[in-house]
């Protein structure tokens, strides 16, 4: 498996992914995009999606600016944030957590209104979300109502 396939190959396609963030800081960005398309953490909303990144510090910083932490504590299933439980957007290890859905009210002109539930209702067995994303382990089965 170390086989040397042409350093100045391999250079090239690491710079292709485009997701270098992750290299830099040390810390493992799952919503790096390999392929191109924009990954996006389960439950956040697209318009806070830089947020969920390292910041220069290699931290997350809650959204409402009260707390800096590692970047290894956002969806550690423990709640940093407590105030307003921004690290936690993909568990219900918050009180105040919010889990956006997937699907998003949105007008063309980018307003409209941000869809989410309470963590707390994350797989819950309960289908909250009008396009089921709320429901990923449970396998309740949600038929799409989103109009
Ligand atoms: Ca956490
Ligand atoms: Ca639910």
């Amino acid at each position: 498996m170390m086989r040397s396939l042409g350093k100045k190959q391999l250079d090239v396609d690491d710079f292709d992914g485009g997701g270098g963030v992750g290299a830099l800081f040390g810390a493992r960005v799952t919503t790096a995009p390999d392929d191109g398309t924009i990954k996006i953490m389960r439950g956040i909303r697209l318009f806070d999606y830089d947020a969920y990144k390292p910041n220069f510090e290699g931290n997350f910083k809650c959204l409402d600016g009260s707390k800096d932490i590692l970047f290894s504590r956002v969806n550690d299933d423990y709640c940093d944030c407590e105030s307003d439980g921004s690290d936690e957007p993909s568990t219900n290890a918050c009180a105040k957590g919010r889990f956006y859905c997937k699907f998003q009210k949105r007008h063309l002109t980018g307003r409209g209104l941000d869809t989410y539930v309470a963590t707390s209702r994350i797989n819950d067995q309960v289908c909250d979300c009008c396009d089921g994303s709320d429901e990923w382990t449970t396998h309740a089965k949600c038929p799409n109502t989103c109009t």
